[in-house]
């Protein structure tokens, strides 16, 4: 059977990589995304269970909003259109623990693509050092997902990280998600009934919101190129969106960072 998948996202600069190199050790492949430059990092984690998963360490991104290459590879891979088409079976949201807020805007985001998820609340010494106060229990009752804190640099926490991954490829946690208000609903909806139920697409929940949210979200250009029809339907929703009094563009960070 082919191994099982999981992907490290995050911020830039919050530890995924020493979290890669730490997890998956010399057992390394590096190469590129299919037609863009963007680097690829693979490598073989050997679980305590004696489980070996493919580790997948993703360009660090502020956000999903794919304003840029990396973020555009970032959503394709964990809505399973970049890696052979299978989404990952779990990803650990690498998160800096002097920024969660700005850090779990992109979990937010990562979690209405409906992968199950972990996070790694990283640079751990640096709370500690600082005197900062987080109570990752009360965070991971609040969130909804298991939430280890690391000290990736150290190697330290990464035996608990593993144990909480093992139990969460069986439990398959989503972190808890906003109540959108009711215009977000209705052209969601319709966004729904135009391109899944008339058009047979093939898209979840979180990219439907890629494609109300963002003009140039991954989702809308790999559309583009499936049909020329798709377009009016995704502009329709958005002008909606803007009659009932939100800007499409704005409207994700205001409410998801609110929530
Ligand atoms: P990435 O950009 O998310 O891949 O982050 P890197 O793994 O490259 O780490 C960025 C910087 O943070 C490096 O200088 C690391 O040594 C440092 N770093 C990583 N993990 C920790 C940690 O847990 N604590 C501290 N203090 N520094 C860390
Ligand atoms: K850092
Ligand atoms: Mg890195």
């Amino acid at each position: 059977a082919a191994n099982r998948r999981i992907a490290l996202i995050g911020n830039p600069n919050t530890g995924k990589t020493s979290l890669f190199n730490t997890l998956t050790g010399m057992r390394q492949r590096v190469g590129n995304y299919s037609g863009v430059t963007v680097e690829k990092k693979t490598g073989t984690w050997q679980m305590p269970n004696g489980e070996s998963v493919e580790l997948i360490d993703l360009p660090g991104t502020y956000s999903l909003s794919a304003s840029s290459l990396d973020e555009r590879v970032a959503v394709d891979v964990i809505s399973g259109h970049g890696m052979g088409g299978k989404a990952p079976d779990l990803v650990i949201v690498v998160v800096d623990v002097e920024n969660l807020r700005r850090n779990l805007f992109l979990a937010s985001q990562a979690s209405e693509l409906g992968v199950p998820m972990v996070i790694a609340l990283n640079c751990w010494d640096v709370a500690e050092k600082k005197g900062l106060q987080i109570d990752s229990k009360l965070l991971e009752q609040r969130l909804g997902v298991p939430v280890v804190p690391t000290v990736a640099k150290r190697k330290s926490g990464t035996d608990e990280l593993a144990k909480a991954v093992e139990k969460a490829l069986l439990s398959r946690p989503i972190l808890v998600r906003p109540k959108w208000p009711e215009p977000v609903q209705k052209a969601i909806a319709s966004l729904r009934e135009g391109l899944i139920d008339q058009h047979g697409e093939s898209l979840s929940e979180g990219e439907l919101q890629r494609l109300l949210f963002d003009r140039k979200s991954a989702v809308t250009e790999r559309l583009k190129t499936a049909s020329s029809e798709h377009a009016p339907i995704i502009q329709a929703a958005r002008d909606q969106l803007y009659k009932d009094g939100f800007q499409p563009d704005a409207a994700e960070s205001t409410l998801r960072f609110r929530f």
